[in-house]
């Protein structure tokens, strides 16, 4: 890279550690993207998906001109159109179904393709737009709505620990989380901890990859981590290791807490978890006289029925042992929460009050009262549930579907209008890790490829062809950044935007080692909240004992090469990432007459999945497993799990149970 500019930037993904990377540009061009070492959480090291990022900006198959359909919905087939009749198009389009039925028949649906609070979805891509239009409002709960509600009942916020302060725990329980595929740089931690003595535990359905280089697994049966967490603390509290002083100080609720702790013993915890009883009770005692603890509890476990309620009830451990007091105690689900950016979406531009629609339940609520869906940085076909249903919804005549993207998606087949949208070489962008407490700037590297554009320099043209005047509507992405960075918030204090463009990256003002709840929570009262009494476990819908046909648990959490169905078309990565395969433990493979290696079709009355068996002891008897990610149309039987995801949602922030739903098996 001699010679070449640095240019400093931040990968966009939808993962927990949002890399610090460095781009070398040469006459114009990207010729190198690298970890940038000096990060100090992600320190230098990309993963396999983004090493492969410039490569991907270069893709063959990459939209670089908008496009309007000329066959079918669904068929994917378009004629390259100009901006100009693009835009006209959707701004007739729009006004027309504005004038005609409101402006609540458009649903502006944003996904995570990018976490961008410029250009994706944490910030204010498009929606001062949707408000001065009346839009209906769209609810981002696809990732982490139950576990951010159960989360914020109990202490008041998601937020928890400082990832880093892991490297100062005693004892590290990994709790439905697959740390070495999801956020990968958490690992340097983790290890820094074993070096000085730490034991690790991972608990989940699957022994993944993380599982492996633990020092234990505990194989939980799916969905009833909240029973689990009550007889853990049945130990605590039976060795009396409470911290007396910590519960009557921060917290409240605990009478009636510890009776529902009381009524877990050992071996009705283990009946509901399939985990033996001496194992729950080895880990109750570890628990019990191990300070600090820290849990790193993320998104796998709150993707079920009581995915709200686990958060929430592990979540009280704790508080109960008086972790909290102790740097590298506590616990770790996002740290999105400690970010206090103003996200100003202006909602004083909307003309009155308006129905909000739910991500993750497009498959029902894409009726007859939604005349426009506008897609950007999501792929609904191949990562929201029920997919076939979505499909369905698409295909309507009069359903007006317009797909902002890098690639032609299984969405995009069916929209009438697709844009070209820039990746994050060619544009700016300001993001927060949610793994970790820097805001990192990601500075536009190269001019986009065709005629792609940003998502903030697309709404600000589609506004101008609308002839809206509010001015808001026009600010340029470093005025949008340094309205984002003027919050106010002391623990932005001293960040500036020119700081952040100099330096690629700054930590925000919180103390290191952080110890955010030693002195109480940010709820009204000051207390953690301990789950009321009755309301401490909810059982997976996979525990309904239905008399259905489907008898078997599918869990289908992320996949090592894929970014939910990012990269599902890069040929590399496909190649590295096989044929799809279903993970089945010996004793469902024998009692259906299936061999290792063979297509099977996993199926329910939503729909199917073609995969390969692999007999495995990775899963235990009445669990398989898959992975998100793959494209449909590029997956044999043209389906990826999602076919057999029921659109459910959980106990709270109507979250959706990605890992909770009956299948059964057959010879495909
Ligand atoms: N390589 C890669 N990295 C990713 C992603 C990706 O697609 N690929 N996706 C990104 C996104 S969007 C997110 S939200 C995060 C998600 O990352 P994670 O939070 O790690 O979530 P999942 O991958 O859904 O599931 C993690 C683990 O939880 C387990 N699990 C499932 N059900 C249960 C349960 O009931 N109890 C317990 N204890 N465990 C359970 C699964 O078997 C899995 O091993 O990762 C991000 N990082
Ligand atoms: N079966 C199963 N399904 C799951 C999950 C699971 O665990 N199991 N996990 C769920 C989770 S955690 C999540 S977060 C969701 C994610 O679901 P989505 O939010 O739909 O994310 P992706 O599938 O990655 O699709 C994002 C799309 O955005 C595009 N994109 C990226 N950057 C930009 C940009 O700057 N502009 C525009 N216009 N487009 C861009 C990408 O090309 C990609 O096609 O999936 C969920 N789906
Ligand atoms: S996907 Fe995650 S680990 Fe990979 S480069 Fe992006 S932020 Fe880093
Ligand atoms: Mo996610």
């Amino acid at each position: 890279m001699s010679g070449a500019l640095r240019v400093l930037g931040a990968c966009p993904l939808d993962c927990p550690d949002t890399c610090s990377w460095v781009v070398g540009v040469e006459n114009g061009q990207a010729v190198s993207l690298r970890g940038n070492p000096d990060q100090p959480y992600t320190r230098g090291a990309l993963c396999v998906k983004v090493n492969r990022y410039l490569e991907h900006t270069r893709a063959a198959d990459r939209i670089l001109h908008p496009l309007r359909r000329v066959g079918p919905k669904g068929s994917g087939q378009f004629e390259r159109i100009t901006w100009d009749e693009a835009l006209d198009e959707i701004a007739v389009r729009l006004r027309a179904i504005v004038d005609e039925h409101g402006g609540e028949a458009i649903w502006p649906y944003v996904g995570t393709g990018t976490l961008g609070y410029l250009q994706g979805c944490e910030g204010v891509a498009g929606r001062r737009f949707w408000n001065v239009l009346g839009a209906g409002k769209h609810w981002l709960n696809i990732c982490s709505g139950a576990g951010n509600s159960g989360l914020r009942r109990t202490n008041g916020t998601a937020a928890g620990m400082d990832p880093e302060d892991f490297a100062l725990s005693k004892l590290i329980l990994l709790w439905g989380t697959n740390t070495l595929t999801s956020g990968h740089h958490l690992w340097k931690f983790i290890q820094e901890a074993r070096a000085n003595g730490a034991h690790v535990v991972a608990i989940d359905p699957i022994r993944t990859r993380t599982a492996d280089q633990a020092d234990e697994w505990l194989a939980i049966r799916p969905g009833t981590d909240a029973a689990l967490a009550l007889g853990l603390l049945n130990v605590v509290l039976a060795e009396n290791a409470q911290d007396e002083e910590y519960l009557a100080a921060h917290t409240e609720g605990w009478a009636g807490f510890r009776e529902e702790i009381e009524s877990h013993p050992v071996e009705k915890v283990a009946e509901i978890t399939g985990i033996p009883a001496e194992a729950v009770h080895r880990l109750g005692m570890r628990l019990a006289h191990t300070r600090p603890t820290g849990l790193r509890a993320t998104h796998g476990l709150q993707r079920h029925a009581g995915g709200g309620t686990a958060l929430r009830t592990i979540s009280a451990i704790p508080a109960v042992t008086g972790d909290w007091r102790h740097p590298g105690g506590g616990m770790a689900f996002s740290t999105s929460d400690h970010v206090h950016l103003d996200i100003d979406t202006r909602e004083d531009l909307l003309p009155g009050p308006v129905r909000t629609r739910v991500m993750t339940k497009l498959a029902s609520q894409l009726d007859e009262s939604v005349k426009c869906l506008f897609v950007y940085a999501a792929n609904p076909v191949g990562s929201s549930p029920d997919s076939n249903a979505i499909r369905r919804g698409l295909m309507r005549e009069d359903l007006f579907t317009v797909v902002m993207e890098h690639f032609p998606t299984d969405t995009a087949d069916y929209a009438d209008i697709v844009l070209p949208a820039t990746m994050q070489t060619e544009h700016h962008d300001l993001h927060a890790g949610y793994g970790h407490l820097y805001l990192m700037w990601n500075e536009q590297a190269v001019r986009p490829p065709g005629e792609c554009l940003s998502t903030t320099e697309t709404f600000r043209r589609l506004a101008a062809h609308m002839g809206l005047t509010e001015p808001s509507l026009y600010d340029s992405d470093l005025e949008l950044a340094e309205q984002l960075l003027n919050s106010g918030h002391p623990s932005l204090e001293g960040v500036t935007l020119d700081r952040l463009r100099k330096e690629g990256w700054v930590r925000m003002n919180y103390p290191k080692p952080f110890t955010p709840f030693a002195d109480g929570f940010p709820t009204r009262s000051g207390r953690l909240r301990f789950p009321p009494k009755g309301q401490a476990y909810v059982p997976p819908h996979t525990a309904v004992a239905d008399g259905s046909p489907y008898r078997l648990r599918l869990v289908t959490p992320a996949a090592h090469t894929f970014l939910n169905t990012t990269f599902g078309n890069n040929p590399e990565l496909r190649r590295r990432a096989k044929d799809p395969v279903v993970l089945v433990n010996r004793a469902d493979a024998d009692a259906r007459g299936l061999t290792d290696g063979q297509r099977v079709r996993v199926h329910n009355d939503g729909g199917a999945f073609v995969a390969d068996v692999e007999i495995s002891d990775r899963v235990s008897p009445g669990v398989v497993a898959s992975t998100k990610g793959r494209w449909p149309k590029l997956s044999p039987g043209g389906a990826n799990p999602n076919a057999v995801v029921a659109e459910r949602d959980a106990d709270m922030g109507r979250g959706a149970g990605f890992h909770d739903n009956w299948v059964e098996i057959s010879p495909a």
